[in-house]
């Protein structure tokens, strides 16, 4: 792969990648760069939030039965518009519908299924914390015009492509195709991603867990007993928690540590949804480095069934996550066998 220096943009980034492999159709670029295009447009939409009408609920209700902000609505629509005209696509899924989105008949279809949390802990708008979107892509196996649920339901080590894009002080896009993760800061003044992260990596050096701790007495005990653990001074752990899935992801991608969501009474199969948060964040891991589990297997190895399931999710250092699969196994070890205990 060519060396990009700090600063490239991401067109060029995008560009140079794409001549590397000769076969490529630029669809895949294509879909990307109308990625950026609709990411800049939320990434302004988020800044002028307070200002523009855009806080606060929209008055209605999500499939999930979550309260729907406006910057949510905006977030779904900006994506979709952004992709249904491009001719890169045959299929959309994103949190915010409940079945699968087509392309409308009047724009030619792609080969690529996008799948998308338009607008990740969106519980936060209000607050001026982090929030994002996070997006999977997968090529489709089937044939005919429209994408099927057999290009979605499949395990994530399929992905073609998985990033997310965070809009904190800074918007930043994070992306992998499987070899390498990196990371572009949008410059407001020109309206340009750069390459800012090059080659990010999970790293064991930063101990830090982020979790709902309040949570924790509903967690297995003998996960609790493995955060207890953690908080011996002499291992010098300490907690960061944003409750954005995609702003607590990209600081211990930046930083280093582990994220968990665990089974709670509420949400007995977790709270986080596979297609368009475990997976892609997972790719994203595994491509840094790192590793994600449901507690018993990768979380790429998992097979979704339904677009909108729910999973446990442990990310992060590959160390932390074998460490809590360990854990959770008990003394005989994970069933998979391929999680291993660290030193
Ligand atoms: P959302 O997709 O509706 O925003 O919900 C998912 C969010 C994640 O970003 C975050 O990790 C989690 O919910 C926080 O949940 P909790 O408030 O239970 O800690
Ligand atoms: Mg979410």
């Amino acid at each position: 792969m060519a060396h990009f220096e700090e600063g490239t943009t991401l067109d060029r980034f995008l560009m140079e990648t794409m001549r590397a492999h000769p076969g490529a159709t630029g669809h895949l670029l294509t879909l990307l760069k109308q990625v950026a295009l609709a990411g800049k447009l939320c990434s302004s939409r988020v800044q002028r939030a307070g200002l523009a009408g855009m806080l606060g609920a929209a008055g209605g209700m999500n499939i999930q039965g979550e309260f729907v902000q406006k910057l949510d609505i905006y977030a779904n629509e900006t994506f979709k518009r952004a992709l249904e005209h491009a001719g890169v696509c045959c299929m959309i899924v994103s949190e915010e519908d409940d079945g699968a989105v087509f392309i409308p008949p009047e724009f030619p279809v792609g080969d690529y299924i996008f799948s998308m949390d338009p607008l990740d802990g969106s519980s936060n708008i209000d607050t001026n914390a982090s929030i994002g979107t996070i997006f999977a892509i997968h090529r489709r196996v089937s044939e005919g015009r429209d994408g099927t649920m057999a290009d979605v339901l499949r395990p994530g080590r399929e992905l073609v492509c998985a990033g997310y894009i965070v809009y904190g002080a800074g918007t930043v896009l994070v992306i992998s195709t499987g070899k390498g993760v990196h990371g572009f800061t949008l410059d407001p003044t020109v309206g340009e991603f750069f390459l800012s992260h090059r080659e990010m990596r999970l790293t064991a050096a930063t101990r830090s867990y982020s979790c709902n701790e309040a949570y924790a007495a509903q967690w297995d005990p003998r996960l609790q007993e493995w955060l207890t653990r953690q908080k011996a001074p002499e291992l010098g752990w300490s907690a960061r928690y944003i409750g954005s899935l995609v702003g607590d992801f990209h600081r211990n991608l930046v930083k280093g540590g582990v994220f968990l969501y665990p089974p709670t009474a509420k949400a007995p199969k977790g709270k986080l949804r596979m297609l368009y948060e475990a997976q892609p964040l997972a790719f994203l891991a595994e491509a840094a480095g790192g590793a994600a589990s449901d507690g018993v297997m990768p979380i790429l190895d998992k097979v979704p069934t339904t677009l909108h399931e729910r999973t446990p999710l442990y990310i992060g250092n590959s160390e932390a996550v074998s460490e809590i699969v360990w854990a959770l196994a008990g003394d005989e070890g994970p069933p998979s066998g391929q999680w291993t205990r660290r030193g």
